[in-house]
C-alpha cells in the first residue's frame, strides 16, 4: 500500500492514539480497486448495487409511463417486455439478492463481531469483480436489444422461442451467482472462526444470525441456480431435450428447478432486512430486543422452510392436486417464524423511549410493509384465492410490499443507521427524516392500487389495458413519479454529506455493538485493542418505570 497523505500524518499527529482511518489508506482509484479491506469492498458495493438500483428504477419508471394511459402510447409490446425483464433481473440478482450483505453485511459483520476482517479478504475482492463482472454482461445484454423472457426465464420460451439475448443474460446472472457463493462461505467462516473472545452464538448480534442465515441459503441454493441456468443453456444452443416437450422434455421440471433456487432467494432479501430492523429497533426505543433467543430461532425457521415452499409458485402450472396442497400448508408455516419476528419487533417498542430518527423510520416502514406483505402472501399460498390472482397485479403488489418495502425500507434504513461509522460524517436528519415519509407515501400510493387492479383481473406483463383500469392505474403512477423524488433525496444528501457533513461522534446514537466501540471511521485493522465479546448483545439499560 502507498504511504499515507500529508492529511493522515497530520490526523496521526492531532490524535496520537488514534491509527489512521481506512479511508486514509491511499486515495487513488486502484488503492481502492485492489484494496483487501472488507470496509473498502462494501463501498465499492455500495457504488456499483446504487448504479444498478438506479438503471432497474428507470426501466421501471418506463414501464410506468406507458401504464399511465391504457393504450400503447410509449412503447410497444416488444419494448414493453424486454423493459419488464431488465427491471426483474437487474433488481433481483444486480440488487435485491446482493444489497444488504455484500454492502452492510460486509462493512458492518466483522466489525460486529470484532474480527479485523473477513476470513479471506481476497475472495472478499474477488467476489466483488465476480459482481461487476457479471452484472456488466446483463447491461451488455441490454445494450444489444435486451432480453424479453421475463425474469423466471421460463421453458420453452426461452430455449426455443425467444431470438433475443438469452445466453448473455444467463451469463451474466450465472457470474453474479458465483459471487453470491464466495460472499456467503466467506460469511459462513468469518461467524465461526474469528469472533471475539467470549462471544458465544447467542451473544451474536441478531444482524448476525441473519447474515449467517442467508449465506447458508446463498450457498445451498445458488448452485442449483447455476446448473439450471447451465442446462437452460445446453438446451438452447445443443436442444438436447430437457425442458423442450417436443424433444421429449418437461417445462416443469425447469420450473421446479427455478423455483428451489428462487423462492429461498426471497429470503436471502428479506432475512438480512429483519437483521437490520432488529438492530435498529432496539436501539431508537432504548430497550433490550423482546426474545431474544425466539428471534435467532426465528431466522433459522424461516431459513429451514424457505426450502420447502417452491410449489406455491406453479400452483397453476399442471402439477398434482396433493402436492400443491402439500405445498400451500407448508407455506403458511412459513408465517409462524415471521409472525414470531413482527411480534417481538413490537414487543420490543412496547414502553420504550422511541426516538423517530431516519432510522427508526425506516425500520418501523419496514416492519409495517412487511407485515402487510406477508399477510398477502397468505392470500396467495391459499389454493383458490391464487387461481384467482395469480399473474396478475396482486401478485406484482405483494412482492413489491415484500421486497421493495420490506428489502428496499430496510437498506435505507442501515444505510442512515451505519453511515456515520462507514463516513465519519452525520446526514442532514431532517431531510432524511422527510425522504423516509416521501418513500412510505410514495411507495403505498404505487403498489396499493395494483393489489385492486390485480383483484379486478388486471393480468401482470402487459403493455396495454381496458379503459376501466385507468383510474388505479394513473394513482400507481403517480406514486411512483412520488417515490423517484423520495428514492433521489438520500442519493442526493448522502452524497452532500461526504464533503459537508458534520463530523460524528464514535458512537452517535448511543448503541451496544462493538462496531461503536471502535473509533469513527474505523481504523484499517478496526480495533486498536480486540475487544471483549462477552457482554450480552442489546444491553440497554432497563428503562426506569
Ligand atoms: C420504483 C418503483 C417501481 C415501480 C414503479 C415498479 C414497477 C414494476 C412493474 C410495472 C413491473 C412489471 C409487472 C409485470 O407486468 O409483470 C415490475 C416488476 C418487477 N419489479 Fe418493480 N417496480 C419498482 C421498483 C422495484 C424495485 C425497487 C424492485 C426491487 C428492488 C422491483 C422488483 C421487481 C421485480 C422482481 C419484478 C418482476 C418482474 C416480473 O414480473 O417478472 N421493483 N415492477
Ligand atoms: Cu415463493
Amino acid at each position: 500500500m502507498s504511504a499515507h497523505s500529508d492529511a493522515a500524518v497530520n490526523a496521526d499527529r492531532a490524535a496520537p492514539a488514534r491509527a489512521a482511518s481506512y479511508l486514509h489508506d491511499g486515495y487513488t482509484l486502484w488503492s481502492w480497486l485492489s484494496s483487501r479491506d472488507h470496509k473498502r469492498i462494501a463501498i465499492l458495493y455500495a457504488v456499483s448495487i446504487t448504479a444498478f438500483f438506479f438503471i432497474g428504477a428507470t426501466a421501471a419508471a418506463l414501464m410506468r409511463l406507458e401504464l399511465f394511459t391504457p393504450g400503447a402510447d410509449v412503447v410497444d409490446a416488444d419494448t414493453y417486455n424486454r423493459l419488464f425483464t431488465a427491471h426483474g433481473v437487474i433488481m433481483v440478482w444486480m440488487f435485491l439478492i446482493p444489497s444488504i450483505p455484500s454492502v452492510f453485511g460486509n462493512f458492518a459483520l466483522p466489525l460486529m463481531i470484532g474480527a479485523r476482517d473477513l476470513a479471506f479478504p481476497r475472495l472478499n475482492l474477488l467476489s466483488w469483480y465476480l459482481y461487476a463482472g457479471g452484472g456488466l454482461f446483463t447491461i451488455a445484454a441490454l445494450l444489444l436489444g435486451g432480453v424479453d423472457t421475463g425474469w423466471t426465464f421460463y421453458t420453452p420460451y426461452s430455449s426455443v422461442f425467444s431470438n433475443t439475448h438469452v445466453i448473455l443474460t444467463l451469463a451474466g446472472v450465472l457470474i453474479v451467482g458465483f459471487s453470491s457463493i464466495a460472499t456467503g462461505v466467506n460469511f459462513i467462516v468469518t461467524v465461526h472462526t474469528l469472533r471475539a473472545p467470549g462471544m458465544g452464538w447467542f451473544k451474536l448480534p441478531l444482524f448476525v444470525w441473519a447474515i449467517y442465515a442467508t449465506s447458508v441459503i446463498l450457498v445451498l441454493a445458488t448452485p442449483v441456480l447455476a446448473i439450471t441456468l447451465l442446462l437452460l443453456a445446453a438446451e438452447r444452443v445443443f436442444h438436447v431435450g430437457l425442458f423442450n416437450p417436443a424433444l421429449g422434455g418437461d417445462p416443469l421440471l425447469f420450473q421446479h428447478l427455478f423455483w428451489f433456487y428462487s423462492h429461498p432467494a426471497v429470503y436471502i432479501m428479506i432475512l438480512p432486512a429483519m437483521g437490520v430492523a432488529s438492530e435498529i429497533i432496539p436501539c431508537f426505543a432504548r430497550k433490550r430486543v423482546f426474545g431474544y433467543r425466539f428471534m435467532a430461532f426465528a431466522i433459522i425457521g424461516i431459513a429451514v422452510i424457505s426450502f420447502l415452499v417452491w410449489g406455491h409458485h406453479m400452483f397453476v402450472s399442471g402439477q398434482s392436486a396433493y402436492a400443491s396442497m402439500v405445498f400451500s400448508l407448508l407455506s403458511f408455516m412459513v408465517a409462524v417464524p415471521s409472525a414470531i419476528k413482527v411480534f417481538n419487533w413490537t414487543a420490543t417498542l412496547y414502553k420504550g423511549s422511541i426516538s423517530f430518527t431516519a432510522p427508526m423510520l425506516y425500520a418501523l416502514g419496514f416492519v409495517v410493509l412487511f407485515l402487510q406483505g406477508g399477510l398477502t402472501g397468505l392470500f396467495l399460498a391459499s389454493l383458490s384465492v391464487d387461481v384467482h390472482v395469480t399473474d396478475t397485479y396482486f401478485v406484482v403488489a405483494h412482492f413489491h410490499y415484500i421486497m421493495v418495502g420490506g428489502a428496499v425500507m430496510a437498506y435505507l434504513g442501515a444505510a442512515h443507521y451505519w453511515w456515520p461509522k462507514i463516513t465519519g460524517r452525520l446526514y442532514p436528519e431532517s431531510w432524511a427524516r422527510l425522504a423516509a415519509l416521501i418513500i412510505f407515501a410514495g411507495f403505498n400510493l404505487t403498489f396499493f392500487p395494483q393489489y385492486l387492479l390485480g383483484y379486478e383481473g388486471m393480468p401482470r406483463r402487459y403493455h396495454t389495458y381496458p379503459p376501466d383500469f385507468q383510474v388505479l392505474n394513473v394513482l400507481s403512477s403517480a406514486g411512483a413519479a412520488i417515490l423517484a423524488v423520495g428514492y433521489l433525496l438520500p442519493l442526493g444528501y448522502l452524497l452532500w454529506s461526504c464533503l459537508h457533513g458534520r463530523p460524528a461522534p464514535d458512537n452517535p446514537w448511543g448503541a451496544s455493538g462493538l462496531e461503536w466501540k471502535t473509533a469513527t471511521p474505523p481504523p484499517q485493522h478496526n480495533f486498536d485493542r480486540l475487544p471483549d465479546g462477552s457482554d450480552p448483545p442489546y444491553d440497554y439499560p432497563p428503562l426506569q418505570e
